[in-house]
């Protein structure tokens, strides 16, 4: 395989798309010397084949807003890649959704599944519907006709959405419930249910505890404690409110939080109290998170993002490209040696670049954020066995699950001088699977 080649194949086969682009020249770059180990890769053009999702659904949504008026917008499932499993990934609902961005996110998704060292294939989908200031009528009414025109691509042995942003309980509520009055069965084609209908304790926290889990480990190879470490976290909804919850109890200090109006910055750090009031604030007013400045009386930056903040470790979990080349200088300047990422590609490539020549710890979103979707894995299993294990079993095997993804990124990544390139680590370990896996079935 010839990186550069596939990639200029690609740009001229699929124009426009350069978040995709973005996400394949990175695992392109990093696994080219393990492929070329295998001639037989070329010989039956896996590189093409992995990169080009297997099929694309897109199709309008039509429903009635509360004014009356007829609204329509995008609906799309990418089905990446089904070598090892059922496509699995989540849901986005966000304006600025479109087929790059969730061939992307489907792309990251085959690999990230492929750590979790369960049976998952990979696979995204979303729509341009932006949930803010609809009410919970305009909501439901979105989410059945989404699904009106979906159901008939998924199910509990093909594909298993989930949520993302824009997506949590409650939408995957509505959509599951529209799935099984179309479908007529009920054995899960979705996770991140409620508790009541199959869906898995830890659920909701997994992304972030287990974002934090993969941390512990990476310190864990330098010897450095959590304990009174200073942490900027951007992002307030899922993933960051669990991020946080789990490091306030760790005895971290976690100093900003964010939205896509601007970012806290509270010198004091945020405490279970003030944490409680966000997921008040984010959950159930769906205010903005200015209204945390307001009641504790703390910096508030309007239309900036958290990292030329001074801190040990930085979390983004917002959204892709929110720390560039000139934030991870201001990251390195001030002194932070770990970043762990709950997005997906929240780093830039000029970002990462700067993070793994400086050698600090950096962990790439496709291993350190795979417990939401290894959690997700678990609820399938539980929904098959139709039973729940309790939240202490989930949480252990989330914890087993990130200490092996850890594992991967330092039998693939660690270099001649000692440092683990996890990015290296986790593209090489997810891609071998994936790989073997499609080579064993045959040219599909
Ligand atoms: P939520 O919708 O719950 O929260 C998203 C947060 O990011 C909100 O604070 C939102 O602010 C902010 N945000 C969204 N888009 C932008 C933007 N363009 N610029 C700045 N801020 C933005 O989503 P999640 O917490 O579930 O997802 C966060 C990230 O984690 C995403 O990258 C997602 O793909 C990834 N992820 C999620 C998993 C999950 O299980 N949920 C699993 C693995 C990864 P606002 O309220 O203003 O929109
Ligand atoms: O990016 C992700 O891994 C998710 N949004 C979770 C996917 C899932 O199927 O739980």
């Amino acid at each position: 395989m010839n990186a550069q080649k596939v990639l200029s194949d690609l740009k001229r086969r699929f124009p426009n798309e350069p978040e995709y682009h973005q996400a394949v020249a990175e695992v392109l770059g990093t696994i080219e010397e393990a492929y070329n180990e295998h001639p037989e890769f070329d010989r039956y053009n896996l590189i093409e084949r992995l990169c080009i999702p297997d099929r694309v659904f897109s199709f309008r949504v039509t429903w009635v807003d509360d004014k009356g008026q007829v609204q329509t917008n995008m609906g799309y499932r990418i089905q990446h890649n089904n070598a090892i499993g059922p496509y699995k990934g989540g849901i986005r609902f966000h304006s600025s959704v479109n087929l790059s961005i969730l061939k992307f996110l489907a792309f990251e998704q085959t690999f990230k599944n492929s750590l979790t060292t369960l049976p998952m294939g990979g696979g995204k989908g979303g729509s341009d519907f932006s949930p803010r200031g609809k009410s919970d009528a305009e909501i439901m009414r979105f989410c059945q006709a989404f699904i009106a025109e979906l159901w008939r691509h998924i199910g509990p042995q093909t594909d298993v959405p989930a949520g993302d942003i824009g997506v949590g309980g409650r939408e995957v509520g509505y959509m599951y419930g529209m799935y099984k009055k179309m479908a007529r069965e009920n054995t899960g084609t979705f996770t991140g249910k409620g508790l009541e209908f199959g869906g898995s304790l830890i659920r909701p926290e997994a992304t972030g505890y287990g974002n934090v889990y993969f941390l512990l480990e990476m310190l864990k190879t330098r010897n450095i404690d959590i304990k009174g470490k200073v942490v900027a976290v951007s992002g307030s909804g899922n993933v960051a409110q669990y991020t946080v919850q789990k490091l306030i109890s760790l005895g971290a200090k976690v100093i900003t939080m964010s939205d896509s109006n601007g970012y806290i910055y509270d010198p004091d750090g945020i405490d279970e109290e003030k944490l409680a009031y966000i997921f008040e604030l984010k959950n159930l007013y769906r205010g903005r998170i200015r209204e945390y400045a307001e009641k504790y009386g703390c910096k508030y930056v309007e239309g900036a993002r958290p990292w030329n903040e001074k801190c040990d470790i930085a979390m983004p979990s917002a959204t892709q490209n929110e720390i560039d080349g000139d934030d991870a200088r201001a990251l390195l300047a001030n002194g932070c040696f770990a970043v762990s990422e709950g997005a997906n590609m929240p780093s830039t490539p000029e970002a990462i670049e700067e993070f793994i020549n400086a050698k600090i710890l950096y962990a790439p979103g496709k291993a350190a954020n795979a417990g939401g979707v290894s959690v997700s894995g678990l609820e399938m299993t539980q929904n098959s066995i139709k039973l729940s294990w309790t939240k202490e079993e989930v949480d252990a095997r989330l914890k087993q699950i990130m200490f092996d993804i850890h594992t991967q990124c330092v039998k693939y990544g660690t270099q001649s001088d000692g440092y683990v390139n996890y990015v290296k680590g986790a593209n090489v370990a997810g891609f071998m699977k994936v790989a073997k896996a499609m080579m064993a079935q045959g040219v599909l």
